[in-house]
This record gives C-alpha cells, structure tokens and sequence, in this order.
C-alpha cells in the first residue's frame, strides 16, 4: 500500500456541521472523515485525517507529510487566505497537494477569491460540500497512482 494520502483541515472547521449550515452544510467533520476513508479504502489507500485551530501545528504537519505521504489534500479554511508561512512549508513538499473547500470562495466575499494555497496546488475543489473531500481523495488516488506508473 502506498503512504497515506494525507487529509489536513485549517481553522474552525472542527465546527462543522453545528453552524452556518446554508454555507457549509450540516455534514460534520467527523462524518467527511468517514467519506474520505471509506472512498479512499476502496481505492487501496489509507487517509490520515486531521483538524487544527493552530497555524504552527498545520505547518507541523505538512513538513511530516514531506517524508510521509503520498499526497496532501488541504483544506486550509482562512489560513489559505492568509498565510505565507503556511505556503513556504507547502512549497517543500515533493508530492502532490490538493485544494479543498466545501464551498466556493470564489463566489464570496472578495478576501476569499485568493489563496496562497493555489500557487502550490495540483488543483482546486470547492463549492459540492463534504463531496469536495471525496472528489479530492479521487484526484489525489489518481496523481499517486500516475506518479508510481
Ligand atoms: O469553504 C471552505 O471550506 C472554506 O475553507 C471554509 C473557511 C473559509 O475561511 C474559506 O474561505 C472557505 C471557514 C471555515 C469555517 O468553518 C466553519 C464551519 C462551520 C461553522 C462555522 C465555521
């Protein structure tokens, strides 16, 4: 099996599912934990699944998905717009990283039509909800999978 596909989460966005349900639905975190483990296993790769309201523990983690996964599926809440520091330990990484948002910000308020997060990503999905999570674990199978080919 190859690494894990690494899943990270920005700020607040261990609130899911208890408010602001017309933006972000009412799919908790812990439930598109279970879609993106469910749609990873069946294409024979193992998710780790993590949330943080900390800018340093997210850049913690992307330095360890350096040597230890396969890909990193980001979805990086308001940090993405924010935050240089997070870009310079994303532009370390070797493998592919995948954007991810439940909604689509290019739809809302002017601060959110730019991330410093897509500088560095293979690709964007946002706005389909938890579904985002499950499009991106697709892509990120497939970019793993044409990598080792
Ligand atoms: O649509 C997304 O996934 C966002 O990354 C969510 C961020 C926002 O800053 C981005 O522009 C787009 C906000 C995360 C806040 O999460 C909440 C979830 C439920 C209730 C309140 C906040």
């Amino acid at each position: 099996m190859p690494k894990p596909i690494y899943v990270l989460n920005g700020p607040n966005l261990n609130l899911l599912g208890s408010r602001e349900p017309h933006i972000y639905g009412t799919t908790t975190l812990d439930d598109v934990r279970g879609l993106c483990e469910a749609r990873a296993a069946a294409l024979g790769h193992a998710i780790v699944f993590r949330q943080t309201n900390h800018e340093g523990e997210l850049i913690d983690w992307v330095q360890e998905a350096r040597t230890e996964a396969s890909a990193v599926i980001l979805n990086p809440a308001g940090y993405g717009h924010t935050s240089i520091a997070l870009l310079d330990a994303l532009q370390t990484l070797a493998i592919p990283i995948i954007e991810c948002h439940l909604s689509n910000p290019a739809a809302r308020e002017p601060f959110r039509h730019k991330t410093y997060v897509a500088l560095v990503a293979k690709g964007l999905v946002s706005g389909f909800g938890a579904n985002s999570y499950v499009l991106a674990v697709e892509a990120a199978a497939g970019l793993v999978a044409a990598a080792s080919a």
